[in-house]
């Protein structure tokens, strides 16, 4: 473990901004502190745990419960849901949302920008690990900007000689002072799957408010928060979360509440209370095909 922070660091640290370093349970993480924000990205599953402009309170929910152990999703922050949404479609002992959110990503790319933001691209590509659960040949990017904005990007390519299918989703647990009074604004209007009902198809007539618990899949809600705010108007800490998407036509809107919460290991029971997942995905039917060669890039940018 050592070595690789060490070899990690001699490559890739940026003096003051970027440095790797054990995180919880000795998982790598990259710690970033610039002059606009400061982050934190664990390589396995590439996943943002922390994002905190100067000046305002952390953007990100993480669970105080999250276990940080190798080859297990870690709960809050941004996972990475890829290749698949939700459970397998046909084999169900196959893991909820995909492999990438629990391999270990490589480091390819770290860079100061001008305007001071930082870079850090993580990759993952394909091995007999993930061949064994997805036989498909693929290399995946994932292109972090932390500013005043945190910028994400996961890009798939096709390196493999057929055509596949992907789906995927920018998990993301945003932090609320009281979740009751908070309401989300930008899907007025729009069609979803309520995942708990049947998966009946609804339409949102009113702002989004969250009263009990909520596992909905917005659709045709491509540039949705791009033309208006896709946002989480918080009333307890005076904030304005938007969330601008490309390369998504679904948004998933999930709040566990109380008796889902206390059923998870990883989730305080009041926990709740604090947190809200809007997801930029390509679910259901947005899922991508990409043939080989061909890339497809699902982003997020997340601000204040
Ligand atoms: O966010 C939508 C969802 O698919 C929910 O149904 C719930 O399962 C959530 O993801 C968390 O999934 P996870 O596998 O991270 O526990």
């Amino acid at each position: 473990m050592e070595n690789q922070i060490e070899s990690l660091n001699a490559q890739f640290a940026l003096t003051d901004e970027l440095r790797f370093q054990p995180g919880e349970n000795g998982l790598p993480k990259a710690q970033i502190n610039n002059g606009l924000a400061s982050a934190e990205v664990y390589l396995q599953g590439a996943h943002i745990t922390a994002f905190q402009p100067r000046g305002s309170e952390p953007v990100l929910w993480m669970s105080s419960l999250a276990q940080f152990q190798r080859n297990k999703a870690i709960r809050g922050g941004v996972p990475v849901i890829w290749p698949w949404f939700g459970p397998h479609a046909i084999d169900k002992h196959k893991p909820q949302h995909g492999f990438a959110r629990t391999m270990e990503w490589q480091v390819s790319t770290t860079k100061t920008l001008p305007d001071g933001s930082t870079l850090l691209q993580l990759q993952l590509n394909d091995t007999s690990a993930t061949r064994a659960l997805w036989p498909h040949a693929f290399e995946l990017n994932l292109t972090i900007t932390v500013g005043t904005e945190l910028t994400i990007e996961l890009t798939s390519r096709n390196t493999g000689e057929k055509t596949f299918t992907a789906g995927g989703a920018l998990h993301s647990y945003f932090a609320v002072g009281d979740v009751k009074k908070i309401h989300i604004d930008g899907l007025l209007g729009r069609h979803y799957i309520d995942q708990l009902d049947g998966n009946r198809i609804k339409q949102q007539n009113d702002a989004v408010y969250i009263r009990e618990e909520v596992d909905r899949i917005y659709f045709d809600t491509e540039d949705t928060c791009t033309e208006g705010i896709c946002a989480i108007f918080d009333a307890q800490l005076l904030r304005q979360i938007y969330i601008k998407r490309s390369g998504s036509h679904t948004t998933v809107v999930w709040n566990p509440w109380e008796n889902k919460a206390k059923a998870m290991a990883d989730f305080p029971d009041g926990g709740y209370r604090q947190m809200v997942c809007i997801e930029t995905a390509n679910a259901v039917d947005d899922v991508r095909h990409l043939a080989p060669g061909e890339t497809h890039t699902l982003s997020q940018i997340i601000g204040l």
